[in-house]
């Protein structure tokens, strides 16, 4: 019966063909549009929805669990927001593409610069190749109390170019002082580096970089030190000959979310696939995550990653998971009381959906006591807003860093 059933769709796929080349004959057109394409055949993405100015706000939906929200839009005179955090005092810092460190006052609308961040080098426009991001993440100390160290992500100056480094200074409560790097990447990390502090006091970050696979080099790898630069001596890697001791995973494409489940402890990490296959992995020590080999979703040009189909076969597989690509970028778990239908829910930053610049929003799992997915919302479309970080704020509040030149610092409320 299946081979029966096999012959059958053959034949009509022929016949199918057959009709297919006749009406090209008889009508001239082509099946699909050509598109225009830039170096490596990757398509051109088209500008026909971008660049919606934001409204004014608030916005009210109503959404699928029955809570209401209203979206406020807080601040929206930065450039290129990247991320943002939290000090105890409520004040929110944020880092820019363009280098800047900028401070916002609770019940505040205007951001201030802050000096005292490290010099970055910023170039180019998001998912262009010789992008470059000048900040990309900031985090404090999970013992900022009594030693005031902010973690700044960032792109650093080397010769005519740049090179990925992490370094920390002591907040004074009015600027950054005293700020060193803790870890410079070497040759061959071409980008990303989303931070997160683990339950144990130690930084977990992100690379990307063509050599995912390989072990003695730091692309492509979360990985893992103390918050002085040393290296914990329960890596994975902590007593190899060969590989670099401060890969904690590896076998990753991009990562632009890490956040640490807030019961379990474990690292979760939001990954960027191409034209898809973007996925969110629990982090485990050791553990290979298949990129490049294996992916759920086709390259920028068309054809599948790695010449095969969609799967996942040997290496460990994402817990949830988009084809076509939204761009995947903040992770956050929610564990607040002012949004209470959504507490233990997983939230991701989209950045763009299917390609089509214009697309970004917000999206919410639902998720079961073992990390499986149940339920899966769209937030925020109709905005059409590039959502590069999301954080929980002190009230409980979910905040969006929008990372466009007219950016935008978006949060979500309860609606009254
Ligand atoms: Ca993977």
């Amino acid at each position: 019966m299946r081979y029966r059933g096999l012959g059958s769709a053959k034949r009509w796929s022929a016949i199918g063909a057959a009709l297919g080349a006749a009406m090209l004959c008889t009508s001239g057109l082509q099946a699909q549009q050509d598109v225009p394409r830039q170096a490596g055949g990757v398509p051109v993405a088209p500008r026909g929805i971008a660049d919606n100015p934001l409204p004014a706000g608030p916005f009210r939906y109503r959404t699928a669990e029955g809570m209401d929200i209203r979206v406020e839009v807080v601040a929206r005179d930065i450039e290129y927001p990247m991320a943002l955090a939290f000090l105890p005092s409520r004040e929110m810092l944020i880092v820019t593409r363009k280098g800047e460190l900028r401070r916002l006052a609770p019940g505040s609308n205007r951001t201030s610069v802050v000096e005292g961040g490290p010099v970055g080098v910023f170039a180019g426009e998001s998912g262009d190749a010789g992008t470059s991001h000048a900040y990309i993440d900031i985090a404090l100390d999970p013992q900022f109390a009594t030693n005031r160290y902010v973690y700044i992500a960032y792109n650093k100056p080397e010769g005519d170019g740049r090179v990925l480094a992490l370094g920390r200074g002591r907040w004074t409560g009015a600027r950054l002082e005293g700020f060193a790097d803790i870890w410079v990447a070497p040759t061959g990390v071409s980008g990303v580096m989303r931070m997160a502090f683990g339950h144990d006091g130690t930084l977990f970050f992100t690379t990307s970089g063509a050599d995912a696979q390989n072990l003695s080099t730091a692309g492509g790898k979360v990985l893992r030190i103390n918050p002085d630069g040393s290296i914990p001596a329960d890596n994975p890697f902590a007593n190899s000959r060969t590989a670099r001791r401060d890969i904690y995973s590896y076998g990753h494409r991009g990562a632009l979310g890490l956040a640490v489940h807030p019961r379990t402890g474990a690292v979760w990490e939001s990954e960027n696939g191409p034209n898809g296959g973007d996925e969110v992995n629990v982090i485990r020590p050791g553990v290979n995550y298949g990129w490049p080999f294996v992916s759920l979703g086709r390259t920028y040009p068309g054809p599948w990653q790695a010449g095969r189909g969609p799967g996942h076969e040997v290496f460990e597989p994402p817990v949830i998971y988009w084809t076509p690509a939204i761009a995947v970028s903040g992770l956050m778990f929610y564990t607040g009381d002012a949004l209470p239908k959504w507490k233990g829910d997983v939230f991701v930053g989209a950045l763009r959906t299917g390609e089509i610049p214009g697309t970004g929003h917000l999206e919410r799992i639902l998720i079961n006591e073992n990390m499986e997915e149940l339920r899966r919302e769209v937030l925020l479309y109709d905005l059409h807003q590039r959502v590069r970080d999301v954080k929980q704020g002190p009230e409980g509040y979910i905040y969006m860093a929008v990372e466009q030149k007219d950016g935008s610092i978006l949060r979500i409320v309860p609606a009254d």
